[in-house]
């Protein structure tokens, strides 16, 4: 098999990116290690940025965006039983986000992808890239029960965390960053009606709490819980009970409950894989970079990537210069050290680390009296929070 850019990796960037080199008359190949049930129903992100939403209406994939997905103009935070509303339009000159699963993005993308004649194979597992640092790269996958080889121009690794792509670097070429956290998020999917009508992003004595939505009927919440919890270590009534005591407020307002769909437990990492790029291979999304998920900014990365990446291969492709090509690597990470920065002051604004002291507790509240007292200060949070520029 050939092709010209062999995408490995059918989330939120491979997809993105296969539509956006079709745009650009180049044609790719994207393989998909699990069955297209999985990669469709896979619960994750929530929030796309202004920035991600003006990418997928101009990629042909907005429409049932725009039909079903919620427009938020800002979020709740809550401290103290108080509760205090960061207002994103009047701070940012008029940005705003947009609540739409990841997994309808998916959707939607693979939709388009099959209806543009697209090839894109799910169960087809890659082995290794091969030959990256030469001018013909080959991706070796399993499909079908049987070894086969996709030779191409260019590689994309948009394999996410887990993938295979990252390790064809050589370690004396890579340099990781990263950092751990001692608690993850218990995240629970419930048919009930958001007890808010934005995102509320509670700081706790016990811990943080996130009240979401994917829609007018269904509920998204998280609840820090230590490291290493398992979700059967919670019932549906702990979580109810737990959520209400750490999004409580001092007024009349409640939280109401409803049957429990799905729960899981999400670890926290933040990560950075330089460069994004060795030879022909360009590393893309969550194969490159992981945020803890207290920005919302994981999704909205890798859209910023693969938007990168396919200016610059359409670029090489009219004009034959490699200039945005060998810039790829740098322009991502300008963005993503902004991203990485936000996440990890969000996620410290907002959780209890186990062994916390009082004096840091109370500079957490400072920090929050701060957001909530100075526009400087909420203007930086509404800002990183609605999206940086891309590229
Ligand atoms: P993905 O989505 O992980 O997709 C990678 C794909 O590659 C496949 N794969 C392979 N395919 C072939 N061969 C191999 N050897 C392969 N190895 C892996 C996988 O099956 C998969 O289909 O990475 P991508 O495309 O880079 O997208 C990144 C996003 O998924 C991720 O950053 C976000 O979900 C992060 N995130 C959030 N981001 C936001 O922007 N806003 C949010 O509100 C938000 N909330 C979240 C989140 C992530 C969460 N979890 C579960 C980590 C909330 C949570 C709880
Ligand atoms: C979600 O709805 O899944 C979600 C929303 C905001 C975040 C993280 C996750 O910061």
């Amino acid at each position: 098999m050939r092709t010209t850019v062999g995408i490995i990796g059918a989330g939120p960037a491979g997809l993105l990116l296969a539509r956006l080199l079709h745009g650009a008359g180049i044609d790719s190949v994207v393989l998909e290690a699990r069955d297209r049930a999985y990669v469709e129903h896979r619960q994750r992100a929530g929030i796309l940025e202004q920035g991600t939403v003006d990418v997928l209406r101009a990629a042909g994939a907005g429409a049932r965006m725009d039909r079903e997905g919620l427009r938020h103009d800002g979020i709740e935070l809550r401290f103290g039983r108080r509760r205090h509303r960061v207002d994103f339009p009047a701070l940012t000159g008029g940005r705003s986000v947009m609540v739409y699963a990841q997994t309808e993005v998916c959707r939607d993308l693979i939709a388009l992808r099959f209806a543009e004649g697209g090839p894109l194979l799910f169960e087809a597992e890659a082995l290794a890239v091969e030959g990256a640092d030469t001018a013909a790269p080959r991706v070796r996958f399993r499909h079908q029960g049987r070894e086969d080889v996709l030779e191409c121009d260019y590689v994309a690794g948009c394999d996410g965390f887990w993938g295979v792509s990252r390790a064809a670097v050589p370690a004396g070429v890579s340099r990781v960053f990263e950092r751990t956290y001692p608690f993850g998020w218990l995240g629970i999917l419930a048919d009930v009606p958001p007890s808010h009508d934005e995102l509320v992003y509670a700081r706790h004595d016990r811990g943080f709490a996130l009240l979401s939505m994917r829609s007018p009927s269904v509920s998204r919440l998280y609840l820090q819980v230590p490291e290493g919890t398992e979700p059967e270590e919670w019932s549906d009534e702990d979580v109810w009970r737990e959520l209400e005591r750490r999004l409580g407020t001092a007024d009349d307002w409640t939280l109401r409950r409803g049957p429990v769909t799905q729960k899981s437990v999400t670890p926290m990492r933040s990560y950075v894989h330089e460069p994004m790029r060795y030879g022909r291979l360009f590393l893309a999304g969550d194969a490159a970079h992981i945020v803890p998920p207290t920005g919302a900014k994981g999704l909205n990365l890798a859209v910023g990537d693969v938007v990168t990446l396919a200016r610059a291969l359409a670029h090489r492709k009219e004009t034959g210069s490699d200039e945005l090509l060998d810039a790829y690597s740098a322009t991502c990470l300008r963005r993503v050290w902004q991203a990485e920065r936000f996440s990890h002051d969000m996620t410290a604004l907002l959780h209890r680390a186990p062994d916390a002291t009082a004096f840091e507790d109370r500079l957490q509240l400072a920090r929050l009296e701060r957001i909530t007292s100075s526009r400087a200060a909420e203007t930086d949070l509404a800002e990183a929070y609605t999206g940086f520029p891309l590229g």
